[in-house]
């Protein structure tokens, strides 16, 4: 890609017969020779970003990177072995090789063995974990328990270090990669095999392999292989799946291929040097009849197992266990522990309905507004109301007080009138008030 990219720039400054590019005196002469106009260089000038992946690179290089692969399957399936030879490689030496276990005894409890391993500069942790086999036991339905377990309390460890104060130094123990050990049988898969995967299959990016293949032949790896596939496939059990990117380089592509090609990889184990026929030694397994070489391809699968875990997709396995494996199960302990999303925070904003929403807000205030009013108005009509009530009843005191006095007048005058009639003579004094009093009543 580095090549294709400088030949690119060449082939742009070349053409323009110097190295300014943006000289539009060049035009011509640069369409005459039928080659792009030179104002193409112009725009796509070169930006910098296609050093993205050194960046990258020098940030991985300084941080290193930390991988843990974990081992599980049936006891005396060559978990241990399988480790030792995985660590004992001569493509990606330790710094301090671990001494391989002359005498191997049965795994009893859950361990893990580490390395250090360096290449041009690059660092890795390397952690690998062996589990005991199970299939011992007269009543297995809980072996994958204790694994289950060693798994999460993991993830526990990761969920702890994220929440707390200081997350500059985080350890990253999570099981990126479990190798699932499947007995040689060339049926199918048994019981306990799918039982385990099922357990496993959400919490860790499982690799089916089987185990000790050179105890099948070519055709019994291939009948056996394509079995267990549809088995797997049958119980609906997830395995890593390599992802594929349409910008790779057909080598890329092609190795990717031949890597998807051989799951589940049909491996052997040996850390013992043995003698070829042909006088090289060799790391595998001697027998009468010849000798199995581990680092040879055409013999098993483990170069190529070795080769997803360390070189192809180291990364890819990190990313699936971080983003979809732990999330998932972060997710859930969460949410079991009572710690609830607040969704409103995330939800998408619609304009239709946010519209609406305040419309409605609007509408709200609005008739709030007018029940105010309205309450306001009656108010003032009801004071007036009083006001007017209290009034007419003065004026109605009024009245009735007015008539009182003109119906005594009356009377008095009638009696006066009387009086008059009868002969008797009227009091002086009270005279004129009668003929006001009279002057009033016209
Ligand atoms: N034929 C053959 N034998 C193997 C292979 N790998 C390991 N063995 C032998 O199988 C036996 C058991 O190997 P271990 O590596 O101890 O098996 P394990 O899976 O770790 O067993 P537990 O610790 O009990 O779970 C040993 O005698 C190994 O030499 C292999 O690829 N092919
Ligand atoms: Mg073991």
């Amino acid at each position: 890609m580095t090549d294709s990219y400088a030949s690119s720039r060449n082939g742009d400054i070349t053409s323009n017969g110097q190295a300014n590019g943006s000289n539009p005196s060049l035009l011509p002469h640069a369409l005459a020779h039928g080659i792009s106009p030179i104002i193409r260089k112009k725009l796509m000038g070169y930006v910098g970003f296609a050093n993205l992946p050194n960046q990258v690179h020098r940030k991985s290089v300084r941080k290193g990177f930390q991988f843990t692969a974990m081992v599980v399957g049936e006891s005396g399936l060559g978990k241990s072995t399988l480790i030792n030879t995985l660590f004992n490689t001569t493509l990606y030496p330790p710094k301090e090789p671990l001494p391989p276990a002359t005498e191997r005894s049965k795994t009893v409890s859950i361990e893990s063995i580490d390395a250090d391993i360096e290449e041009n500069g690059v660092r890795l942790h390397l952690t690998v974990v062996d589990t005991p086999g199970f299939g011992d036991f007269v009543n297995n339905d809980e072996s994958w328990k204790p694994i289950v377990e060693n798994i999460e309390s993991r993830f526990d460890s990761y969920l702890e270090q994220e929440n707390r104060v200081n997350r500059s130094k985080i350890v990253d123990n999570r099981v990126h990669a479990c190798l699932y050990f499947i007995q040689p049988t060339g049926h199918s898969l048994k019981q306990i095999d799918i039982e385990f995967m099922r357990r496993l299959h959400t919490k860790v990016n499982l690799i089916p392999v089987i185990a000790k293949a050179d105890t099948l032949t070519y055709e019994e790896v291939m009948e056996f292989k394509e079995r267990v596939l549809s088995d797997i496939a049958y119980h609906n059990i997830h395995i890593f799946q390599a992802p594929t990117y349409d910008n790779e380089d057909e080598e890329t592509l092609a190795e990717a291929e031949e890597i998807a090609s051989k799951i589940p990889f049909a491996v052997v184990g040996s850390d013992k040097y043995v003698v070829t026929p042909d006088g090289r030694r060799v790391r595998g397994r001697a027998y009468p009849w010849g000798v199995v070489e581990v680092d040879n391809e055409d013999h098993c699968d483990f170069v190529k197992l070795r080769q997803m875990l360390v070189r192809t997709y180291m990364e890819e396995l990190r990313e699936y266990t971080n983003d979809v494996l732990y999330e998932n199960w972060r997710t859930e302990k969460l949410l079991s522990m009572g710690v609830a999303q607040d969704s409103t925070v995330f939800k998408e904003i619609n304009p239709a309905a946010r519209m609406q929403e305040e419309r409605v807000l609007h509408e709200a205030k609005l008739s709030k507004m007018e029940a105010e009013m309205r309450m306001v108005f009656e108010q003032k009509v009801q004071e007036k109301e009083a006001k007017l009530k209290q009034s007419e009843e003065e004026l109605y005191a009024r009245h009735r007080e007015m008539k009182e006095s003109l119906d005594k007048q009356r009377s008095e005058l009638e009696e006066k009138k009387r009086r008059i009639e009868s002969g008797r003579p009227l009091t002086p004094e009270k005279t004129p008030t009668n003929r006001k009093n009279r002057g009033f009543l016209r």
